[in-house]
């Protein structure tokens, strides 16, 4: 793909090659962000973090993760279910949501994948870096105004989200098309981090992001936060999807037995922003090592960094704001030793209940809740 500047210069020097260009360049192409492709079709995304500057990140820099096609979905035509275990079947349009006491708040969003590229041997599924994460300000209604308003029988377990889009996955093997869909428990559903959002960042929740209506779920990974969003289904029993049994689900032993749960909790995480990976710092003058980190449904208690690949640690320093179920920057000021040679930093958060991130992968996570510690390996010259 030709950058902007080639091809301008390309567009001056050669009239005839228009109409071919013009063709290579897709309606639904974003402007260059500096975001990596990590799938073209559907189109997933990932956030530069190494660019990482503000605490909210700017909605065309936000990762995008799509299992299907992005779906047509009509603003005008568009309608909201709540059905399944409740007395009144609710029906709503978008303007009716809308009518309803709007709530906005700052919520982080971590893909259950990120940092699958850290994983060895090499897992399958998407391979993000640091950046399958992203922060920011959603509007929208709490699902338990709905909820409520659709009276939720007694005796009901679990709300089950459904969105709009649907496909095939070849392996593991869907029966057939079917939609993007994940559960919650009732108790999580009815708190007042889970909002029906239509606004980001204040601007109209974009196409990739589920426009019109997405739900995001606080401190549960982002397979939670079904875009497209057109169902909300009360069910007596739990719900075992494709997407919380044979996708997005964990090994967890009790008792000696393992057995298959859904991902749900994002986990404490330190992620270094700069120096970026291979970077060149200089030798012997101080740098401040910069990143964010997050703790989910926990509140973040601190950040420490290794500079020598986590023989000794020291605290980082906390900054900017300071919101639940929102990432957290940080910075450390580092001095770098006068020799030359190569440095393993390592970030370590640690959340309000103790849990702190683990030296080694552990396996039962198969492919997912990837919080283990990844050095940052720089020269120094
Ligand atoms: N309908 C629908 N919702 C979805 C998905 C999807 O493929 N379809 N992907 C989920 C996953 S795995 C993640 S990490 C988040 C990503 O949200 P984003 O694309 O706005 O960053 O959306 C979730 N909601
Ligand atoms: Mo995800």
């Amino acid at each position: 793909m030709p950058t902007n500047f080639s091809r301008r210069d390309l567009l001056k020097a050669a009239p005839a090659a228009l109409p071919l260009l013009a063709g290579r360049v897709r309606a639904d192409e974003p402007p260059f962000t500096g975001l990596t492709v990590r799938m073209h079709e559907p189109r997933n995304l990932e956030f530069p973090f190494s660019s990482l500057k503000s605490w909210v990140t700017p909605n065309e820099q936000f990762f995008v993760r799509s299992h299907f096609a992005v779906p047509k979905v009509d603003p005008k035509s568009w309608k909201l279910t709540v059905e399944g275990e409740v007395e009144n079947r609710v029906e709503l349009t978008l303007e009716e949501l809308k009518a309803l006491t709007a709530v906005t708040r700052p919520i982080t969003l971590e893909c259950a994948g990120n940092g699958r590229v850290f994983l060895t041997p090499q897992a399958r599924g998407l391979q993000w870096g640091f950046g399958g994460v992203s922060n920011a300000e959603w509007t929208g209604v709490p699902l338990s105004a709905v909820l409520e308003k659709a009276k939720v029988k007694s005796g009901a377990v679990e709300v089950v989200l459904a969105g709009a889009d649907s496909g095939i996955i070849a392996d593991p093997a869907t029966p057939g098309p079917i939609h993007f869909d994940r559960s919650l428990p009732l108790a999580k559903a009815n708190q007042p981090e889970v909002l029906l959002a239509y606004k980001m960042n204040g601007e109209d929740l974009p196409v990739s992001h589920g426009a019109p209506v997405r739900a995001v779920v606080g401190g549960w990974y982002g397979m939670a936060s079904v875009k497209w969003l057109t169902r909300v289904v009360v069910t007596r029993t739990p719900y075992t999807g494709f997407f919380q049994t044979l996708d997005y689900s964990v090994w967890e032993r009790k008792n000696g037995l393992p057995e298959l749960v859904p991902v749900t909790t994002v986990q404490p995480k330190a992620a270094i922003a700069r120096p970026a990976l291979h970077e060149t710092v200089p030798a012997g003058q101080p740098y401040k090592v910069f990143g964010a980190a997050w703790a989910g449904e926990q509140k973040l208690e601190r950040v420490e960094v290794s500079a020598d690949g986590g023989k000794t640690w020291e605290t980082a320093t906390l900054t900017g704001e300071d919101k639940p179920f929102c990432w957290r920057t940080w910075e450390y000021a580092w001095k770098v030793p006068a020799e030359k040679g190569t440095s393993k930093l390592l970030a370590r958060a640690t959340a309000a209940d103790g849990t702190t991130q683990p030296e080694k992968r552990d396996p039962d996570r198969r492919t997912y809740m990837i919080n283990h510690l990844v050095p940052v390996e720089v020269l120094i010259k």
